[in-house]
C-alpha cells in the first residue's frame, strides 16, 4: 500500500529536515506536514494543528487518507522544566490521545521519538543497556518514558505498530534546536563561524551521546521501513553514534577556526546532563533494522563548517 503521512510536529529541529527527505523519498502528494505555527518554506501541504485537538488530526486523516503518522510534536528537557503541566499536555496525554485516534482510524504504522533523557542517575552510564533501570529527572524524561511504555502497550493489546528510537543530542546545520540540553552542540557551530566565540552553559568535561542529522534523518527511515516482524523492541530502540565533550567539540572546531574562543557558565541545563549517560549500547537496532552511524565528531565539524560558511 502507498504511503500517506502525516508529520505532527513538522517545523521543529528534526521535523524541518525529516519533512524535506520524505517529500524526496515518497513525493509531494503523499506526505501532509502540520505544526502549530506557519512553516519557513513550503514544501508541501501545509496544515496548522494544535496537537491536543484530537478532531482536527482526524478530520486531516480522513481528508488526506494517512496511513502513516510521524508524531514529532514535543517540549524538549531545558524548556519542559520552565512549564512541567503543559508540558505534560504536550508531550503525554497528547500521545495517548493520538494512539487512540491510530487504533480508531487503522493506522498503519506511526513513529515516536523517545530520548536519552528518559535514563537517570541509577541507568548505567557507560554502554547504556536497550533494558535497565530507568529514572528520568526532567519531566521531559518522565514523558519520554512513559510515552514508551504507552507504544508497547498500544502494540501489544492493539495491534497499533508504533516504532520509535531514543535519539541521542542531535546536530545539524540546517535548523536550531529550541529549549533542549544538547543544544550547545548546534549553537556552538554559529558562534565559532559568527562571533568565534561560545558561552557555554554546560561544563568543559560534561560528556553525552550525540548524534549527526544525516544520521538521525537515515535511521528514522531505516527503522520506519523496517519489515514489522524484525523488530524485536517496541519501547524505543537504544541509537548510538558518538559522544563527546564540550571542551573536545571545541577542539575538533579549533582545527577548521584557530582563533575561536570558549567560556563555560553552566546554567540549570548541567544538573539535567548530569543525570544522563555518556555512550549507548545499540546492538538491537544493529539486528534488527542493519542501525550503522556514518559520522563521527570530525566528518562532522568538517560538514558542520562546510554548510554554515
Ligand atoms: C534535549 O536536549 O532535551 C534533547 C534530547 C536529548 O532529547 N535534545
Amino acid at each position: 500500500m502507498e504511503k500517506r503521512i502525516l508529520v505532527l510536529g513538522a517545523n521543529g529541529q528534526i521535523g524541518t529536515v525529516l519533512c524535506k527527505a520524505l517529500v524526496k523519498r515518497y513525493g509531494k502528494q503523499n506526505v501532509i506536514l502540520s505544526d502549530i505555527r506557519e512553516p519557513k518554506e513550503q514544501i508541501s501541504q501545509f496544515e496548522i494543528i494544535d496537537v491536543c485537538d484530537k478532531a482536527h488530526i482526524a478530520k486531516v486523516i480522513d481528508q488526506f487518507q494517512i496511513n502513516t503518522i510521524y508524531h514529532l510534536a514535543a517540549i524538549l528537557s531545558g524548556n519542559g522544566e520552565k512549564n512541567p503541566a503543559l508540558t505534560w499536555k504536550i508531550n503525554h496525554d497528547a500521545t495517548v490521545q493520538l494512539f487512540d485516534l491510530c487504533v480508531e482510524k487503522k493506522i498503519q504504522t506511526i513513529f515516536y521519538p523517545s530520548s536519552i533523557a528518559i535514563y537517570g542517575s541509577k541507568t548505567p552510564k557507560i554502554n547504556t543497556p536497550q533494558y535497565t533501570s530507568f529514572n528520568p529527572s526532567t519531566v521531559y524524561g518522565i514523558s519520554k518514558l512513559t510515552g514508551e511504555m504507552w507504544s508497547a502497550y498500544y502494540h501489544s493489546r492493539y495491534g497499533l505498530d508504533v516504532r520509535s528510537i531514543r535519539y541521542p543530542g542531535v546536530i545539524g546545520w540546517q535548523s536550531i534546536p529550541e529549549g533542549g540540553t544538547t543544544d550547545y552542540a548546534v549553537e556552538i557551530y554559529h558562534g565559532a563561524i559568527k562571533e568565534k566565540y561560545y558561552n557555554c552553559f554546560l561544563r568543559a568535561n560534561t560528556r553525552l551521546p550525540m548524534i549527526y542529522m544525516d544520521d538521525v534523518i537515515r535511521a528514522t527511515i531505516q527503522l520506519m521501513e523496517a519489515p514489522s516482524e524484525n523488530l524485536t523492541v517496541r519501547t524505543s530502540y537504544n541509537l548510538a553514534s558518538m559522544s563527546f565533550t564540550p571542551e573536545e567539540l571545541y577542539e575538533s572546531i579549533k582545527q577548521f577556526i584557530p582563533e575561536f574562543k570558549i567560556e563555560y557558565k553552566p546554567d540549570f541545563r548541567q544538573q539535567i546532563a548530569d543525570s544522563w549517560n555518556e555512550s549507548i549500547d545499540d546492538s538491537n537496532a544493529q539486528r534488527d533494522w542493519g542501525w550503522k552511524p556514518e559520522f563521527d565528531l570530525q566528518s562532522m565539524t568538517a560538514d558542520m563548517i562546510k554548510h554554515l560558511s
